[in-house]
């Protein structure tokens, strides 16, 4: 029943996702400022790997901790609850925002229009994380998602022209909130004419790749928090387009039967 039981039996482990992960970023801080999280330790992993764990612990109903966010299918799946975060390091709501190369906009004109378009909801975006969940690739669920909401579509390609074999180049990581929104906004610049590349990277290259103009654009900038330093490191040399998703969430997340609601809960 006391909360230092908790922490022993999870071994005093969060279990992380890739290292260069804002969320990383920011648990690392968690352990550094929370006195209830001395001694604990953040282990690098994948978000795959963390899912999997998350999983397997829950299906064994023994206490887990991992470095979550919403959207996320895993919520879906299970029930799970953030702990809450009184010092506020992981920020309140996230928005994802959209980022494009200089020049994107004289150069490729239609994309640059669809892509400053893109905004779509949480639910949304989970519709398409589930299925991928459930075992469709990416490509079909982003596929379906945009068969099934042409209106929304419509609106993203509002202005736009169709192109003919043109190229255009997505950069991403591979985390399931952002392979769901680049394969959606990828099959929808494809049914307007464009050649899609999708190149994976961890968060820092992404950065890098569109401020170097090594990709056109991408659609996985956590803000105001989460990618707060990329931001100011390669902010100035790219565009910024804004929101496409508000309502996103990152911090310590539990299964609903750890005896714990707040970080300050835990126990070194
Ligand atoms: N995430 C998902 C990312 C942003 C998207 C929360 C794992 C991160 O922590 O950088």
């Amino acid at each position: 029943e006391s909360g230092s039981s908790v922490g022993e039996e999870m071994d005093y482990e969060i279990v992380g996702i890739e290292p260069g992960a804002g969320i990383m970023k920011a648990t690392t801080s968690a352990i550094e400022e929370y006195d209830s999280l001395k001694g604990w330790e953040l282990i690098e992993s994948s978000s795959a790997a963390m899912a999997a764990e998350l999983g397997k612990a829950i299906e064994d109903e023994e206490p887990v901790i991992v470095t979550g966010w919403t959207p996320h299918w895993m919520f879906a799946k299970y029930d799970l609850k953030y702990l809450e975060d009184p010092q506020g390091l992981y920020g309140e709501e996230e928005n994802i925002e959209t980022f494009a190369r200089d020049g994107l906009k004289e150069d490729k004109p239609s994309a640059h229009t669809i892509l400053d378009q893109f905004k779509w909801s949480p639910e949304d975006m989970n519709a398409v994380m589930v299925e991928i969940q459930e075992g469709a690739q990416p490509e079909e669920a982003a596929k379906n998602w945009v068969n099934e909401h042409t209106d929304m579509v419509e609106e993203w390609t509002n202005g736009a022209d169709e192109v003919e074999g043109e190229e255009i180049s997505l950069a991403y990581v591979a985390w399931d909130s952002e392979i769901a929104s680049t394969n959606v906004v990828a099959q929808v610049l494809m049914s307007m004419g464009y050649d899609v590349e999708l190149t994976q990277l961890d968060a820092a290259s992404m950065f890098i790749a569109v401020s170097e103009g090594d990709a056109d654009a991408m659609v996985a900038g956590w803000l105001p928090i989460t990618h707060a330093d990329l931001l100011d490191e390669y902010g100035d040399t790219m565009e910024r387009l804004g929101p496409n998703l508000e309502g996103a969430k990152t911090g310590l997340v539990v299964p609903s039967y750890v005896e714990a609601d707040s970080i300050e809960d835990l126990k070194p």
